[in-house]
């Protein structure tokens, strides 16, 4: 049985989304940001980085969202949640998970928590936010272009892990001056995945009952 280490709607959303779309057997542990559990020491040797989610598989320890989404479509080939290794379509798979992890991911971040590059100086965190979000704004017009082609979904009309990571991050960004459902294709696959009760389970199981994304 896995164990996943999450805080509401963090980055452990994607990972849980598709433990629940796999029908595997886990179990949910809290690490109460709002008493800073990421940084104990306890957590900490799970999880040098001080950050959420971890998952545990057995003797494994991984963290890194990206990469638990990749170990588990892996070790649950069969639900066909990620194309077959060696494909031109597993290789677009790849491109697309790390441009949402390395790009969008890392945009809203920062957008989210400017201060930790600006520091105290509120003109700084201000600019800072600002080009993050403008940033964000681009890769998601950037996703949009590529669902007007080839959508519905990511990889057109087959379900795969991809569209998990994209309603996490979608959630994320709500408050944005543009939010991600402004985008008429983006808001297709929105609606489509958040549609699914694994999709619909895993957020309750963390808490969240408003609209997902
Ligand atoms: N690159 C990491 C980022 C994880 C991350 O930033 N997690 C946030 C929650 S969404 C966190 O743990 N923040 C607490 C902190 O930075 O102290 C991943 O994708 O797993």
């Amino acid at each position: 049985m896995y164990q996943l280490h999450y805080f509401p709607a963090n980055a452990n959303a994607a990972p849980h989304m598709l433990l629940e779309e796999l029908g595997a057997k886990y179990e949910l542990l809290l690490v109460d940001r709002t008493k800073d559990a990421q940084k104990s020491k306890e957590y900490l040797k799970l999880n040098p980085n001080g950050r959420i989610p971890t998952l545990v598989d057995n003797s494994l320890v991984l963290s890194e969202a990206a990469a638990i989404v990749l170990h588990l479509v892996d070790q649950h080939g069969r639900a066909g949640l990620a194309p077959k290794v060696g494909t031109p379509e597993r290789a677009k798979f790849y491109q697309w998970l790390t441009f949402l992890t390395n790009s969008l991911q890392e945009e809203l971040m920062i957008w989210q928590y400017p201060e930790r590059l600006a520091g105290k100086n509120s003109t700084a965190t201000e600019v800072v936010k600002r080009s993050a979000e403008a940033r964000a704004r681009s890769f998601l017009d950037v996703v949009e272009d590529h669902l007007k082609a080839n959508g519905p979904l990511f990889l057109g009309n087959k379900l795969s892990a991809i569209d998990f990571y994209l309603v996490m991050l979608c959630r994320w960004a709500r408050p944005m001056a543009r939010p991600p459902r402004s985008r008429f294709n983006i808001a297709k696959l929105l609606d489509k995945v958040t549609a699914l009760p694994s999709v619909r389970r895993a957020y309750e199981r963390e808490g969240i009952t408003d609209e997902i994304c």
